[in-house]
């Protein structure tokens, strides 16, 4: 039975503060750092029961805010096979997060075992880690009591990245098996990554150093590791690696700051030497954007669309190369924010979907091909291969000595990427092996096509559940008669497309549009925003 009167016990310890409503949103829980000691106990719990209802298989809890300011910090949880906690729990975490008391809780918690069918005498593994945010130790230690409660098996995974959680929840979960993804340490994933990735530039020219803007966080320490392990073979230069300095992290830097902002971070401006290849990471690594500065020292950026045109089209050529491009289906996944250019561009050659904003949507419809492409245009994103493709990838036989020098590429391709969900530096990696293969900087790499001219803007509203979409968010539906004036709008302007969802992350709702110039574009969104406001 539940251990009740250790769940009062400690749940006392945490109590709820009055007149908070929690929500287990696209990114888990996520707000002040203040007010989250409570949410941080009962996930503790609910991982506990998430792992006992898979008969003892470990779970994943990442304590991170990723790139939101730093007095900001969340939780989320990992599901056994490395991926995001399924849907239908976020409403069960929740209910959990909102019960007032010990009492509501201890209710709430007997509903869910008998809703989800939990035996709750199965064993129960965790594994945690946080990101560098200093309100992170006393979430954790809140989250530890919550584990403790239950009586479960907890691993600590200490401060790490959001990406390295998730393959060690997988490492975990599939060390028994016929196929273990890797050694289930830090040190497993780095030797994966980085002998993976030796391999597929052994015999390239040396490659010129990339600077990475590593937001002040945890992944300053991340490519540091990382470095150490890569030798030689990708010379870095690491920047914004203040990790203890309050207040630096994600602060004018990172890959968010760089999206949004579609500029260089201040602090690289005396560093970077144009055209030198630079990336930002965002404040848990799970985040990629690359960048470079021309001649004339303008800014251009290379984001997640680019980062999937790039990626893609090498992996079809190798596929090619090898001679399966009748068995393996090929396919993008991207959202309403990929720039219209990259959609028109990757249409022409390989089936593009777009689904819903959320990395959930984008890893499911990933995972209906052979060989799935996906990236957030804010550069979250990874590639997926399906087991039947990666097992004929392991066992096809190649007929000339091209073919076998393509397969051995492809099976490295698929070592150098983490599958479990988007990770920056595993995606850096990637990139860095395309380039160097294809013999591009950041220039060539970027007139694959040219952006259109975006802008991306925030409205607060009174309540933005009253915004509901359709057609994978591209279509308002209510409030009622709204879209007809956003499409009136649209209509003026060249190339215009311009499209409203709420946020599942923050109160606002979001306008983006795009048009031929830039001018264009941003006035669209303007008066998109005054439609909504
Ligand atoms: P919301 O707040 O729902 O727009 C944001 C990002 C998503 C995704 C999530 C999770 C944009 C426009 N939206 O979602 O792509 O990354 O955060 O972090 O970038
Ligand atoms: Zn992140």
């Amino acid at each position: 039975a539940l251990p009740v009167d250790d769940i009062r016990r400690l749940s006392d310890l945490h109590p709820k503060p009055e007149d908070i409503r929690y929500q287990y949103g696209t990114a888990g829980f996520r707000t002040s750092g203040k007010i989250l000691d409570s949410v941080l106990f009962r996930v503790g719990i609910l991982a506990a029961l998430r792992s006992k209802r898979f008969d003892g298989k470990t779970i994943g809890v990442m304590v991170t805010a990723s790139h939101n300011p730093e007095p900001d910090n969340g939780v989320k949880l990992v599901d056994p096979r490395g991926e995001m906690l399924e849907s239908s729990w976020e409403s069960h975490a929740t209910v959990l997060a909102n019960a007032s008391s010990s009492d509501d809780l201890i209710a709430a918690l007997q509903d869910l075992i008998k809703t989800a069918k939990i035996d709750v005498s199965k064993p129960a593994r965790v594994v945690y880690a946080r990101d560098t945010r200093p309100s992170g130790p006393a979430l954790v230690a809140a989250l530890e009591d919550g584990l403790n409660a239950m009586g479960a098996e907890a691993r600590n995974a200490g401060v790490t990245t959001t990406p390295i959680l998730h393959y060690l929840v997988r490492a975990i979960n599939t060390k028994a098996t016929k196929d273990p993804y890797g050694d289930d340490t830090e040190e497993g994933y780095y030797t994966k990554l980085t002998s993976a990735f030796n391999k597929l530039i052994a015999g390239r020219p040396p490659r010129s150093p990339l600077v990475i803007d590593c937001a002040n966080g945890v992944g300053a320490l991340a490519a540091e590791t990382l470095s150490r392990y890569l030798k030689n073979s990708l010379p870095i230069e690491l920047q914004n690696i203040a990790i203890d300095a309050a207040g630096a992290l994600n602060n004018s830097c990172g890959a968010d700051f760089v999206k949004v902002n579609q500029k260089l971070p201040p602090s690289l401006a005396n560093v970077l030497q144009p055209g030198q290849r630079a990336c930002s990471l965002d404040g848990d690594a799970d985040r990629l954007m690359y960048f470079y500065l021309d001649e004339r020292h303008q800014f251009h950026m290379l984001d997640g669309d680019k980062i999937t045109t790039l990626v893609a089209s090498f992996i079809v050529d190798l596929v090619k190369a090898v001679g399966l491009e009748e068995e393996l289906r090929i396919g993008v996944v991207q959202t309403a924010y990929a720039n219209g250019s990259s959609t028109k561009y990757l249409s022409a050659r390989l089936p593009v979907k777009c689904v819903p904003t959320g990395v959930k949507h984008l890893h499911h419809a990933a995972e209906q091909y052979d060989i799935g492409v996906y990236f957030e245009a804010n550069g979250h994103g990874t590639v997926l291969f399906s087991q039947p493709a990666q097992e004929l990838i392991g066992s096809h036989r190649p007929s000339t000595p091209a073919q076998s020098t393509a397969l051995t590429h492809l099976q490295n391709i698929i070592n150098v990427i983490n599958q479990t969900v988007g990770d920056a530096l595993s995606d850096m990696l990637l990139v860095e092996a395309v380039l160097a293969h294809k013999s591009y900087g950041g220039a060539e790499w970027d007139s694959l096509y040219a952006d259109l001219p975006n802008r991306l803007v925030k409205v607060v509203v009174a309540d933005r559940n009253a915004f509901r979409t359709e057609d994978a968010e591209r279509r308002l539906v209510s409030p009622p008669g709204l879209q007809a004036k956003i499409d009136e709008l649209v209509k003026k302007y060249d190339g215009g497309r311009s499209f409203v969802r709420p946020s599942g992350t923050e109160d606002v709702v979001r306008v983006y549009a795009e048009a031929t110039s830039k001018g264009q574009a941003d006035e669209l969104a303007f008066r998109v925003a005054g439609l909504v406001y």
